[in-house]
C-alpha cells in the first residue's frame, strides 16, 4: 500500500523532504502541497505528479486524498497544525520545533492522548544518522563502560540573520539537547550557559556554550556557533569509564589537491545529515504501515524545548539553572509506543 503524504511548508525544509519523498522513499507518494506562498507550492508541484496545490493548510489536512502530513511550515505554526493534523487523524511528521512555547507543547500531547493514538513524530533526524545510531548502540556494554562526558560542537555558517543569539540555544543547540536524551536515554537536571565574545562575523548573535548535567551526573557540552565561515560541522565525543566514542567525519572518502589534504565540509545540515533526513522519511512511512511509531515522540519535542526555556533563563540569569520537567505522561513509556 502507498501512503498518500501532504506537505504543509514548502520551503527550505520542506523542499528538502519532497525532494527525499519524491526521490526515494518506496511506500510513499508526494500527492498535495501547501505554502503561504502559493508560487513554492505549484514549483514543488510541478517537480512531481499528480500533486495538487492546496491554499489552506486545514483544508489539506482534512482531505480524504491525503493519509499523512508533513508539518514544515514556519515554527509559530507547528503545534496548530499537528494538532489539527491529530483531529483529523492522521500521522504527522513536524520539523523540530514541536512548538514555539511549552504551553503548546503541552496541547499537542494532550490532543494526542486524548485521541489514545500515537500519531506525532518530531523531526529531529539526528536520531537516524548512521554514525548517532552507532554511538548508541557502543553504550551500556561493560568494555565501553558507563558515559561521563558528551562533548558537542555545532558550527554552522549559513545561519540566517533573524537566529538570535537566544536561537542559537533554541534552534540550533537543541539538536544537540535532544540527540544527548536520546543517547543517554535520560533527562537533564540542570543547566549553565556562558556567551563567548561576540564574534566578528556576526551583529547578530554570541557564540554560546552551554553545560548540561543529565539527572545521573552526565555532563553534556554544547559549543553552539553560527557563524565560523568555514561550513558546517557537527562534532560529538562521547567519553565512558573506559573508552572514547566520537563520531567519524561524514564523508567516506578524504581527499589530497594543490596545498590540502583532508575531507570536504558540508555546507549546511541538509548534506551533512542526508542520509539521516532520508532515514528518517522512510522510517516514518514504515512506522506508519507497521502501526508502531518511531523517532522523537511529542513528548521528546517538549523535553527538548523545556531543557532550551531552562538554558535560556540561565543565559539571562548567568547562573546555574534546575530543569524541571512536567512528570512523563505513561502514555509516552516505551511500552506505550
Ligand atoms: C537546523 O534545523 C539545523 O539542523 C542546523 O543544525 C541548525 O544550525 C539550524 O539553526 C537549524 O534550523
Amino acid at each position: 500500500m502507498t501512503l498518500r503524504v501532504g506537505l504543509i511548508g514548502c520551503g527550505v525544509m520542506g523542499g528538502d523532504h519532497a525532494r527525499i519523498l519524491l526521490g526515494d522513499t518506496p511506500g510513499a507518494q508526494l500527492v498535495a502541497v501547501q505554502d503561504a506562498d502559493p508560487a513554492r507550492g505549484r514549483k514543488i508541484a510541478g517537480a512531481g505528479r499528480d500533486i495538487r496545490v492546496f491554499e489552506s493548510a486545514r483544508d489539506l489536512i482534512r482531505d480524504d486524498s491525503v493519509q499523512a502530513i508533513i508539518v514544515a511550515s514556519p515554527d509559530a505554526s507547528h503545534a496548530e497544525l499537528t494538532i489539527a493534523t491529530i483531529e483529523a487523524r492522521k500521522p504527522a511528521l513536524c520539523e523540530k520545533p514541536l512548538a514555539a512555547t511549552l504551553t503548546e507543547a503541552r496541547a499537542v500531547m494532550a490532543a494526542e492522548i486524548k485521541g489514545g493514538r500515537r500519531l506525532v513524530q518530531v523531526g529531529f533526524m539526528r536520531r537516524f544518522d548512521p554514525g548517532y545510531c552507532a554511538m548508541k548502540q557502543g553504550l551500556g556494554d561493560e568494555t565501553t563502560g558507563r558515559p561521563l562526558f558528551l562533548h558537542c560542537v555545532h558550527r554552522n555558517a549559513i545561519a540566517p540573520d533573524y537566529i538570535t543569539s537566544d536561537l542559537v540555544i533554541a534552534n540550533s543547540a537543541v539538536h544537540e539537547f535532544d540527540i544527548a536524551r536520546f543517547l543517554l536515554e535520560e533527562e537533564f537536571a540542570a543547566v549553565s550557559v556562558f556567551s563567548a565574545r561576540a564574534s566578528r562575523n556576526s551583529d547578530a548573535r554570541r557564540p554560546q556554550f552551554v553545560v548540561l548535567e543529565s539527572a545521573s551526573g552526565v555532563v553534556v557540552t554544547v559549543e553552539a556557533y553560527l557563524d565560523a565561515k568555514y561550513g558546517y560541522d557537527v562534532q560529538a565525543e562521547l567519553v565512558c569509564e573506559n573508552s572514547a566514542i566520537s563520531l567519524r567525519p561524514h564523508r567516506p572518502t578524504a581527499m589530497r589537491s594543490v596545498g590540502w589534504d583532508g575531507f570536504a565540509v558540508e555546507s549546511d545540515w541538509r548534506g551533512r545529515f542526508a542520509d539521516a533526513y532520508r532515514l528518517q522519511l522512510k522510517e516514518w512511512v514504515r512506522s506508519i504501515a507497521a502501526g508502531r511509531p518511531t523517532g522523537a515522540s511529542a513528548w521528546d519535542g517538549y523535553a527538548a524545548s523545556a531543557t532550551a526555556v531552562a538554558a535560556l533563563e540561565a543565559l539571562a540569569r548567568c547562573e546555574r539553572t534546575k530543569i524541571d520537567l512536567d512528570p512523563r505522561p505513561s502514555f509516552y513509556d516505551a511500552a506505550a509506543a
